[in-house]
């Protein structure tokens, strides 16, 4: 008998992928077309690696549709910036592209970069070639590549932390696409062939899925580290000195509402590196995914599915056989917290760094608070750097003693001390876009959060826990790009008005929450919440955090802690 093989079936975004000349599908054609204020749905596809969404004002669509109009659409273009530094002049002129060509100014995101919304498309190229005129590049923002890579933002340990940021860099550098679409398209406004591309990592049809590398420096989780495809926790000695990473794969969030096959999942450890051989590891960690994930189910195609599947030591001994040398035994480290440290730090060097908390990381003038300004102002007179953080904040960095005045004036002036005021739980914030531009929604976030602060602080102030440090994180849908299962409270939309309240995360990235009362509304919300705070504000441990106080106290039996192996 012959045996018999089970045809594989691509999911229909590998064909698109593979038949796109190297990413470059109609979109040329699309652009061109005055007709519509989209391309086709399949350029849709293509143009994420590109680094940007077509997306339409989900408020408008229901009018626009009576009125047999199409939808309003407008592209969101998200920038790639591994490790979140921008120059002062940089900062200057994404803003100013964002006045001319965007519709809701600059906001950070969750992974140290900026997106901005609604941009026409007869706009797109020049955002994009703005961007690029700039310095900065949106390639592989999005789509299934490498995504940019993040690292810890950490002022205190500047040397260390510009020695990572370096190898942020070379990281994304060494595992970005290859194709020249992206330089035709945008820079020198042609199609281009395509014949003589090539893509020594990430092959014709790209990854099965997204993949995201970063790089914490302990005693700070600032990144989440574990929540990454492929983490990597920089190990330093008693002289301070980088003496190489542990490796930690199979981390991420996003999960489908109602299907239990999909899951967030923290990532474990395999192993440790030296510098010298980091690139090469990344590599082929990129290339283990790209032979092995899962073509066919793109709900069922990141990292984390393919080790789920085959199992941890194949995917260390899988890794191995690929590389030249022998991944060590993963190196004792300890982390802290996974928050942002906000207000000024005296750095290592000498310099200050100011922490400014930016709610939701939207830079944006709106009645009474202009903060978009005050940001154009203080980057007219910073001498040091900008940096992002993954809590969607931000850091005016290397500040000389003598600026920090200058500095302060204008924060003040322009009222960008959030950071100042509010609980403990609003300082720790965080909620995704959402409406009225994300076409996965199924609850407001970003609109939502100030609305529901003021509710939580009311019950805060009632037990006496206002300056409690709680992670609050809030997304409006179970893709968590807020990294919302990874909240002490975590709030994961469900429908319009419903969420899933989740508690018991750590303080220190590395226990996801569970699930506390699903798909329900703000006053249960409120009510569990007043119960659990009550008990937490009379029953817990001496500096014992929110979280661990649920999970030791059964109010919740969270998931168990990563890594399995501990320190
Ligand atoms: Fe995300 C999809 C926004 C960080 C998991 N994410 C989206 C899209 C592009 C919606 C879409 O596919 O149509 C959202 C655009 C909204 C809008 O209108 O701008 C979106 N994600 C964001 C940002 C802007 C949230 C924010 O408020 O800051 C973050 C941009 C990061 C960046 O600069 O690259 C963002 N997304 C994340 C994170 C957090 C992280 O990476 O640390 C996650 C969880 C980690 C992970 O990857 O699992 C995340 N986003 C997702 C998922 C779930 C993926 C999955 O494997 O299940 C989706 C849906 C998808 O890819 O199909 C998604
Ligand atoms: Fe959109 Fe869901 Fe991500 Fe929020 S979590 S930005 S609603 S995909």
């Amino acid at each position: 008998m012959p045996e018999q093989i089970t045809p594989i079936t691509l999911s229909r975004l590998e064909h698109i992928k593979a038949d796109s000349r190297f990413l470059r599908g109609t979109i040329e054609e699309g652009l061109a077309d005055p007709t519509t204020g989209s391309i086709s749905e399949p350029d849709t596809k293509l143009l994420k690696f590109h680094g940007s969404y077509q997306q339409d004002n989900r408020d408008l669509r229901e009018e626009r549709r009576r009125q047999k109009l199409e939808p309003d659409y407008g592209f969101m273009v998200r920038i790639r910036l591994p490790g979140g530094v921008l120059t002062p002049q940089q900062w200057l002129d994404l803003d100013r592209l964002s006045n001319e060509y965007a519709s809701s100014g600059l906001r950070i995101t969750t992974r140290q970069t900026f997106q901005l919304h609604g941009v026409r498309k007869e706009h797109l190229r020049d955002m994009i070639g703005g961007i690029n005129a700039a310095g900065l590049s949106t390639l592989a923002a999005c789509g299934d590549d490498v995504r940019n890579v993040i690292c810890s933002v950490n002022p205190q340990l500047s040397t260390v932390h510009a020695e990572i940021h370096e190898w942020a860099i070379r990281i994304m550098n060494h595992v970005k696409p290859q194709t020249t679409a992206y330089r035709d398209l945008w820079i020198d406004h042609k199609a281009g062939s395509g014949d003589d591309d090539n893509e020594p990592l990430l092959g014709k049809s790209y990854l099965p899925r997204k993949f995201k590398f970063g790089i914490a420096i302990p005693p700070y989780n600032d990144i989440d580290v574990f929540a990454q495809d492929f983490g990597l926790i920089a190990i330093l000695g008693s002289d301070k000195r980088l003496q190489g990473f542990n490796l930690a794969p199979g981390g991420s969030m996003g999960a489908s509402a109602g299907d239990p096959k999909t899951y967030p999942s923290l990532a474990d450890l395999i192993g440790f590196v030296t510098p010298d051989h980091l690139l090469e590891a990344c590599w082929h960690a990129v290339a283990v995914q790209r032979d092995f994930g899962d073509r066919t189910d793109r709900k069922h195609a990141r990292l984390k599915y393919t080790i789920d599947d085959r199992g941890l030591q194949w995917f260390h001994d899988e890794l191995q056989s690929r590389l030249s040398f022998r991944i060590e035994p993963p190196r004792p480290y300890h982390f802290e917290h996974n928050g942002d440290r906000l207000g000024w730090i005296d750095g290592t060097n000498g310099r200050w760094h100011l922490t400014l908390q930016v709610p939701s990381g939207r830079i944006l003038d709106v009645e009474g608070h202009l903060r978009q300004t005050g940001m154009r102002e203080i980057a007219r007179v910073h001498k040091g750097e900008i940096r992002m953080t993954c809590d969607q904040n931000l850091i005016i960095a290397n500040v000389a003693a003598e600026d920090r005045a200058a500095i302060n004036t204008l924060v003040e002036q322009y009222g960008l001390d959030d950071y100042k005021r509010g609980s403990g739980l609003r300082l720790h914030a965080l909620s995704c876009v959402a409406l009225p531009t994300c076409g996965l929604a199924m609850a407001e976030s970003e609109r939502y959060l100030p609305h529901i602060l003021e509710k939580l602080e009311e019950l805060l102030d009632k037990h006496g826990l206002r300056d409690e440090p709680i992670h609050f994180r809030m997304s409006g849908c179970p893709n968590g790009c807020s990294r919302s299962y990874m909240g002490e409270i975590g709030l994961i939309g469900r429908a319009v008005g419903k969420y899933d309240l989740r508690l018991g995360a750590d303080h220190i990235g590395e226990r996801l929450n569970g699930l506390y009362k699903e798909n329900v509304g703000e006053a249960a919300i409120l009510a569990a919440l007043d119960d659990v705070f009550g008990r937490f504000a009379s029953e817990r441990e001496v500096d014992e955090h929110f979280g661990d106080f649920v999970a030791r106290s059964g109010i919740i039996d969270p998931p168990k802690r990563r890594p399995t192996v501990r320190y």
